[in-house]
């Protein structure tokens, strides 16, 4: 009898520690795609996210040759998307930074590095 019960609430409990922890915004899928190589000079980054970003409090940076700089991301097609474009690259490796808050008041970090090529 207690085994019964208790075997479901362990379950019902794991099941709500894990989509707490997927509360924090992940990233899902970005353009360009980790380790890309990115053909020219311009890129349009596009980040989907599993959950609704505040694209005001977010921030974006690229490492790259030329230094370091920040970019403003706006919001994606959706609430869970960002999007932003950066044009005078020149050829090298480069380290896309984002740095999102999500609606559950958490920021989240992660990167997309990225190959630029000369055309
Ligand atoms: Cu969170």
């Amino acid at each position: 009898m207690i085994k019964s019960v208790l075997l479901p609430l362990m379950v019902a409990f794991g099941l709500l520690a894990a989509s707490e922890a997927r509360a924090h915004a992940v990233l899902l899928e970005s353009t360009p795609p980790a380790e890309a190589e990115v053909v020219g000079d311009k890129v349009e980054f596009h980040l989907k996210y599993n959950s609704r970003i505040d694209a005001r409090r977010s921030r974006l940076s690229l490492k790259g040759p030329g230094g370091d700089r920040t970019i403003a991301p706006r919001q994606g097609g959706n609430e869970a998307e960002l999007v932003a474009r950066v044009e005078g690259l020149a050829p090298g490796r480069y380290t896309l930074f984002w740095d999102v808050l999500s609606v559950d008041g958490h920021v989240s970090r992660g990167q997309v590095p990225f190959l630029a090529i000369a055309p």
